[in-house]
């Protein structure tokens, strides 16, 4: 019985809504696009910047080095600006990344050096994958800022 009905079901529905049918496809067709191409964009190595609406003001950019990161030590340069585009020295960083799946450690980054608001940043990235960066400045003045930026490292 629920065979026969399963059967009767599909071919109704084809033939009374096929245009309705072409257009959810196209739609998914074009979701899975969008998808595949944000990820290709995460980890391509441009100057990443989170959206200027962040409330504190402040413009925290991540760059990677090299700009495809890969497995083994990596490197990042952060820099970090105030609201009125003057680079901040003198911040204290924590970075920490961390995968996107489950059940791994996160790596830390070690701070090896700042010139005029960029501070770079020793990290080692221990797999391939989806990696998300978490970097919390704290201004001479006890401020936080915080930001987070998604990172795509490649297996060797
Ligand atoms: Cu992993």
């Amino acid at each position: 019985m629920s065979l026969n009905t399963a059967i009767d079901v599909a071919p109704t529905l084809d033939i009374r809504r096929p245009e309705a049918a072409r257009r959810l496809a196209r739609w998914a067709a074009f979701l899975c696009a969008l998808a595949v191409l944000s990820v290709l964009c995460a980890g391509c190595g441009r100057i990443q910047q989170t959206p200027a609406a962040a409330q504190d003001g402040y413009t925290v950019t991540l760059v990677a080095q090299p700009a495809t990161p890969v497995v083994g030590d990596g490197t990042l340069v952060v820099t970090l600006r105030d609201p009125a585009g003057q680079p901040v020295s003198g911040a204290r960083l924590q970075v920490e990344g961390n995968m996107s799946h489950a059940g791994m450690k996160p790596s830390f980054g070690k701070i090896r050096g700042e010139d005029a608001g960029q501070y770079t940043v020793a990290i080692p990235w221990t797999m391939g994958g989806d990696w998300y960066v978490d970097i919390k400045a704290t201004l001479s003045d006890g401020r936080v800022i915080a930001r987070r930026f998604p990172i795509a490292v490649h297996a060797k």
